[in-house]
């Protein structure tokens, strides 16, 4: 076990920083071996925490991984005695209020297998600074609420590294001796030092033009490997619709001249948004029509958006410490959420969002690593950057949104960036704006940003015909999360509509939104003329469990009624959930799993109505996933679940052959692959029909190997190898194999391509799931050094293949722990991320709970990253 035990830091010990850095100036010389790191800063002292006469405060850089080679304080050399080097960095005596100090330190980038700092990633030099990376490339105040102009001139070979890029604006260039060349670069907006980057490498461009509603000119470019050239286009071509986007929802226009992304392979997360300097995951910007699948095309303009969005949200107004996070994650996945949703269906975003918050976020509230919101403290940072920051972040935001009304958000919006602008600031300061522009009070609304854990509300009905009156009773609680016992009232919106037995709907402007605040609360409907089936939560209006105790016709009556969209979708899974909950037990008790016929006529209406909405239908279609059951069970019964989930989807493929087989003939497209929206609903609803036929009938599997043979883009050619690799059928298994083998060997040189390859086996459950990975592992595709090829093979196995992931006794959990501990060496934030399917123990039955827990506690004999120490510690608490 560990014995330096990291150190908690806790948001009440907040505090300014001693100095201010107004300018740092870096020369960053690039070598294979060592390079070298010079920084200038020109600091001062914070006056707040000092006054003239009194002795000045030590002035404590922090810097990790740095060779120290000389420091000078304005322009002489500090001797032996007149520094100190810490665990955590460099100290020194300040001279006066306002000095210089420049050091030189020594790096290896091509050594560093974190992926944190300046480090390397197919020959090319790249930078990851956040959170707090900067202080692998140089000793420096590595905190968000220190903003610096920064310059920064880099050398380098000129023939490896023509390329050579940072923040802002080029300056000046000019070639050196021994074939090397250097370029300045210079940002003139004040930003933390997490907002760094630089690169280097020989790379291409594309280039285009953006002209901003005040009609300046904004050139955008997209580097990228020269291999990948012909992979931009959509990522420039979402940037610019982001552009004019926040300028039309937010009146926010780009500010420099440049606006420049960069694509990289070996990328610990999505992308970084480093002031215009954009870095992305390779995965996350290059897209082709033979390469990428819709889903990648929508992923790519959403991650685009929400970098670019960030220019406001995060870099011109920033976060004052870490737990102000949300502040601008939240608010940015918040507003990249609208985005897509203006761009795309409105309601399939919102389905998608709320599936992953129910399954993924939901999970993480009930875990050992809940957190609020905002947290109060921390061990590792990078521990939370999490789906509560971002996903239900967002959702807060959204709910903001409702309480206000569109105008007075975007009044607050604008005041927001307007007063803040250039400032380091808290998730208090956004909600103070939000309330001085509305006039609306938020003082129990901030619950949501204190308090952990997922209220339920749970909701009743009455209705008295004399008087027309109908009435909601709801009650609202919070299970207790760590460190939080007891929870206070939240203050939440619920959208409710309510339905005549036709299915219209009955309220003036069809929603009321309830504004709940109270652990118990009634609200009453007047002039009601008969008793409505109420439509609770529309548009999922608070990240809540909502319970009514509906009949299974009453759903089936929503499903098919309902004006909200979002709720449609909600009854249709519901139902499903009731239905497949029903089945777990006589699966555990060894009788035959029946299917309930409300389900079965639900789903006849659906398919047999005309398909006015492709995209809505599809989401209908695809069964509750086996991560959303398991999250709303107790304990969870791995396979009864999966038993129950495969018999419901294999029951409608039987029932409904030949509607499915309608819908797939009707909803081919002819001509070229187009990325719309429109075809992309087609080309869903069209695959959602494949999976089921294939499921039904061996001519089902022939169709697939014909779409697979015949796919004229990715979406296609991947969906019908998808179905084949994870359909049951005896004759399904040697088509699959040879269709994994074909695209291995048409694909084999394409990275994200490969990703899907790797994913699409680790998913599947079939027996010898485990196995399959070994062998995956050690095949040439495979790279141990690569987070895509990590998440794609060992985290869809350990999180979406529940099957080979809980089989055999704990090889599944012996399994993850062996790669985590070997992983935490290399690189800490993948080892901490990866674990998490472990950490879920306690919703397991005893025996595996047991089993998990003995994997835990070996990882824990290890000597451990902060990034695994906190996570491991905390799910044996
Ligand atoms: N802000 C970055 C995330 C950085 C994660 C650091 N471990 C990307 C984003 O959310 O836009
Ligand atoms: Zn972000």
């Amino acid at each position: 076990m560990k014995d330096a035990q990291p150190r908690t830091i806790y948001l009440k010990d907040y505090r300014a920083p001693d100095y201010w850095i107004d300018r740092t100036d870096l020369k960053v010389d690039l070598h294979e071996g060592q390079s070298r790191v010079e920084a200038t800063l020109s600091l001062r002292v914070n006056e707040a925490h000092w006054t003239p006469g009194q002795p000045l405060p030590p002035l404590e850089l922090q810097g990790s991984e740095l060779v120290l080679e000389g420091a000078w304080v304005d322009g002489v050399a500090l001797g032996a005695d007149e520094y100190q080097l810490t665990e955590q960095g460099l100290v020194i005596q300040a001279p006066s209020a306002r000095f210089e100090l420049r050091t030189r330190c020594r790096i290896e980038p091509q050594n560093n297998t974190s992926l944190e700092g300046l480090y390397k990633s197919n020959g090319m030099f790249c930078t990851q600074c956040e959170a707090e990376g900067f202080r692998k490339i140089t000793y420096y105040l590595d905190r968000p609420d220190v903003m610096s102009v920064f310059s920064c001139r880099i050398s380098a070979d000129q023939i490896r590294y023509p390329v050579l890029l940072s923040n802002g604006n080029e300056i000046d260039r000019g070639v050196l001796e021994e074939g090397r060349h250097w370029v300045q670069w210079h940002d003139p907006f004040p930003k933390p030092a997490y907002l760094f980057a630089l690169v280097a490498g020989d790379l291409q461009h594309v280039s285009d033009q953006f002209v901003t509603r005040s009609g300046r000119t904004v050139t955008l470019q997209l580097y990228t490997e020269p291999r990948n050239i012909g992979k931009c286009d959509h990522a420039i071509d979402s940037l610019k619709r982001a552009m004019r986007w926040d300028e039309e929802v937010y009146g926010r226009e780009y500010d420099l001249d440049i606006f420049m992304i960069v694509a990289v392979d070996h990328f610990n997360m999505g992308a970084m948004e480093n002031k215009g300097l954009n870095i992305f995951n390779s995965s996350c910007v290059l897209a082709s029509a033979d390469t990428a699948t819709d889903a990648s095309f929508q992923r790519i303009e959403a991650i685009v958006a929400h970098e670019y969005f960030h220019n406001w949200s995060g870099n011109r107004v920033t976060c004052r410490d870490w737990f102000q996070l949300s502040l601008k994650e939240g608010f940015t996945v918040f507003r990249d959420a609208e985005f897509s949703a203006d761009m795309n269906s409105r309601a399939v975003k919102r389905i998608e969002d709320v599936s992953l918050l129910r399954t993924a976020q939901f999970a993480e509230d009930a875990g050992p690593m809940a957190h609020p919101v905002r947290p109060d403290s921390y061990m590792e940072i990078s521990n939370f950057y999490t789906l509560t920051v971002y996903e239900k972040g967002a959702e807060v935001v959204r709910m903001i949104h409702r309480l206000l009304g569109a105008e007075a958000f975007r009044r607050g919006s604008d005041l927001y960036f307007e007063r803040h602008d250039g400032q380091a600031v808290t998730v208090e300061d956004f909600v103070r704006a939000m309330e001085e522009a509305s006039g609306i009070d938020l003082t129990q609304f901030r619950r949501w940003y204190e308090q952990a854990g997922t209220p339920r509300v749970t909701v009743s009905d009455s209705y008295d015909s004399a008087s027309g009156r109908y009435s909601l009773h709801f009650s609202q609680s919070c299970p207790a999360t760590p460190g939080q016992v007891s929870k206070l009232p939240f203050h939440i919106p619920i959208a409710v509509g309510l339905l005549d037995a036709e299915g219209h709907d009955l309220l003036p402007d069809s929603t009321r939104l309830v504004e709940l605040t109270e652990a118990q609360q009634t609200v009453h409907f007047e002039a009601i003329s008969e008793r409505p089936v109420p439509s609770l939560l529309r548009g999922f209006s608070a990240p809540v469990k909502l319970s009514y105790d509906y009949s299974d016709a009453q759903l089936a009556f929503l499903m098919a009624n309902d004006s909200d969209a979002f709720n449609r979708w909600d009854a249709s899974q519901q139902l499903c959930v009731r239905v497949l909950q029903r089945m777990v037990p006589q699966y555990l008790e060894g009788t035959p799993l029946k299917v309930d016929g409300v389900l079965t006529e639900a789903f006849s209406a659906l398919l047999r109505a005309p398909v006015s909405d492709p995209a809505a239908l599809e989401t209908m279609l695809v069964l509750p996933a086996e991560a959303y059951l398991a999250e709303i069970s107790e304990p969870v019964e791995v396979e009864a679940i999966h038993a129950a989930r495969e018999a419901l989807a294999n029951h409608l493929a039987e029932r409904f052959a030949p509607e499915f087989e309608h819908l797939y003939r009707d909803s081919q497209l002819e001509g070229a692959y187009q990325p719309t929206a429109e075809h992309m609903a087609l080309r869903s609803l069209k695959n959602a029909a494949l999976g089921y036929l294939a499921r039904g009938s061996d001519a089902g599997v022939e169709l697939a190997h014909q779409q697979y043979r015949a796919a004229n883009n990715m979406t296609d050619r991947f969906r019908a190898l998808a179905t084949l690799v994870h359909c049951e059928r005896g004759s399904a298994r040697a088509l699959a194999k040879s269709c994994l083998q074909d695209f291995y060997d048409n694909f084999k040189n394409d990275p994200q391509v490969i990703e899907l390859w790797l994913s699409v086996q680790a998913s599947c459950q079939r027996d010898g799931a485990l196995e399959r990975v070994q062998a995956l592992m050690a095949h040439e595709a495979f790279d141990a050094g690569n987070p895509n090829k990590l998440r794609s093979l060992i985290g869809v196995f350990c999180s979406q293949n529940s099957i080979g992931f809980h089989s055999g006794e704990g090889a599944g959990y012996r399994f993850l722990a062996d790669q985590v501990i070997e992983l935490d060496q290399r690189n800490p934030q993948i080892a901490s991320r990866l674990v998490t399917p472990l950490t879920r123990l306690r919703k397991y039955p005893a025996a595996r709970q047991q089993q998990m827990r003995e994997q835990l506690q070996r990882i824990f004999t290890h000597s451990l990253s902060p990034d695994l120490y906190e996570v491991v510690s905390k799910s044996l608490q």
